[in-house]
């Protein structure tokens, strides 16, 4: 057992000490209010948008090099998948280690076409193996047009001066919202249709309003189109600046905040998109106290929107913690990061579940009793409290948790990961 991590193993995982284990420590969540395995019940019905963008790097299948928009993916770790059969493989590899029941998040840039239709054309038949994935390993799907990595983005999509050009992306937003319908009505649930641009400037612009308003012309183009407004939630993803767009981004978090709220549409939230002393958490409930719902893409910007691993750390816990308090229904949660310099499945299964540990340490905090002491004023328990519930012993919660839904408990999973990439990722080159 373990012998791909050298020289750790875990004691005393077995199932019954696990039980055991989880017993004596529901004991001490009572005495605290807390429902342990109601919180473990609760978590295996939340929802990841797990991005498939991870297993290549943010390739896509057209053949472009990644390209514009300052998306930057570091590492050059061998394995990355070259097509949708060893995507689609990789995805349910990495699926086989990660806990509850999951979405799949695509790029239209993952269209399967035969090379002549561009992304203006595109149709749910290009999607149609996705769809037949996501019904085999149980997966909702979201989208997301892709509007980078293209020869046409790389003087402005949707703010471009040039009307051909703002028009061949205004087709595209229009025909990913097709295609979300169609995720929607195949998988009987509904499909978040996400909106980032790469759009801006890398030196100081001369005029802010021009491409501003010609973003929020081609954005009513693309929502006035025909589209399952009940099924199809559309959602618009603000960044503070790019590499090589220092100056100005059209899309700026005013700029997207008011156009989502003026036309009943969400917005997401990148979590590596604001400046690094921006509480992102602290966003989540000033956005809802405006709108219904709020998108989450939850990364690690480690100095700067770098979309490192997402770890078990203090920014994942408080953005956790807002999401357990509104609900996940209102706040969909979605993942965007993409490490190219550790093993890429790994890096799915260690990010999914660091989040579903987050999730659960929030599921594990008595909030009501926790908002009761703010609200009288009793600060000094309150930082007590808060203090204490950290040493609680979550993990043992968190290995029932695995446990009860036939995944490895601890790092047990990356004995498959290794095999596999013996087997398999050691072959593509
Ligand atoms: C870029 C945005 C965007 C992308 C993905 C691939 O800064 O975060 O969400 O990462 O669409
Ligand atoms: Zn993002």
């Amino acid at each position: 057992m373990l012998n791909s991590i050298k020289g750790m193993k875990w004691g005393d995982i077995t199932n019954t000490s696990i039980l055991n284990r989880f017993e004596q420590v529901s004991a001490m969540y009572n005495a605290i209010g807390v429902d342990a395995a109601q919180a473990v019940q609760a978590l295996s019905q939340i929802p990841i948008s797990i991005h498939c963008w991870q297993g290549d790097d943010v390739a896509g299948f057209e053949g472009n090099k990644l390209s514009g928009g300052g998306l930057a993916v570091t590492g050059n770790y061998p394995g990355r998948a070259r097509n949708h059969e060893e995507l689609m493989d990789d995805i349910a590899e990495a699926l086989s280690y990660i806990p509850g029941k999951h979405r799949l998040n695509l790029h239209a840039s993952y269209a399967i076409t035969d090379g002549n239709d561009d992304r203006d054309k595109l149709e749910p038949k290009h999607f149609s193996k996705w769809v037949e994935f996501a019904k085999k390993h149980s997966l909702a799907l979201d989208f997301n047009p892709t509007y980078f990595s293209h020869p046409k983005a790389e003087k402005g999509t949707l703010s471009s001066y040039d009307d051909a050009t703002r028009k061949f992306w205004i087709d595209h937003g229009i025909a990913c919202l097709k295609i979300a319908e169609y995720f929607a009505r195949e998988l009987d649930t509904h499909s978040l249709v996400n909106i980032w641009i790469p759009d801006g400037s890398k030196d100081i612009p001369a005029d802010r309003q021009t491409p501003r308003k010609l973003l929020k012309d081609s954005l009513d183009a693309i929502l006035a189109c025909d589209y399952d407004k009940e099924k199809v939630f559309v959602s618009v993803e603000s960044k503070v600046f790019g590499i090589g767009l220092e100056s100005f981004t059209v899309g700026s978090h005013e700029f997207y905040m008011n156009y989502a709220a003026s036309r009943g549409i969400m917005c997401l939230i990148d979590s590596g998109h604001f400046h690094p002393t921006e509480n992102v958490a602290d966003k989540i409930s000033a956005m809802l106290a405006f709108s219904d719902k709020v998108a989450l893409h939850v990364t690690r910007p480690v100095r700067w929107d770098s979309d490192h691993v997402v770890l078990f750390d203090d920014e994942i816990r408080a953005i956790a913690g807002e999401v357990i308090k509104h609900g996940a229904n209102r706040v969909l949660l979605g993942l965007d990061f993409f490490d190219a310099s550790i093993n890429r499945i790994a890096a799915w299964v260690i990010g999914v579940r660091a989040t579903q540990k987050a999730l659960l340490y929030a599921l594990l905090t008595p909030h009501d009793k926790l908002a009761e002491l703010q609200r009288e004023g009793r600060l000094t328990e309150l930082l007590i409290m808060q203090e204490e519930l950290k040493t609680q012993p979550f993990g043992d919660v968190w290995n029932y948790f695995c446990q009860v839904n036939n995944v490895s408990v601890k790092s047990d999973w990356f004995e498959g990961v290794k095999k596999y990439e013996n087997e398999i990722l050691s072959r593509r080159n």
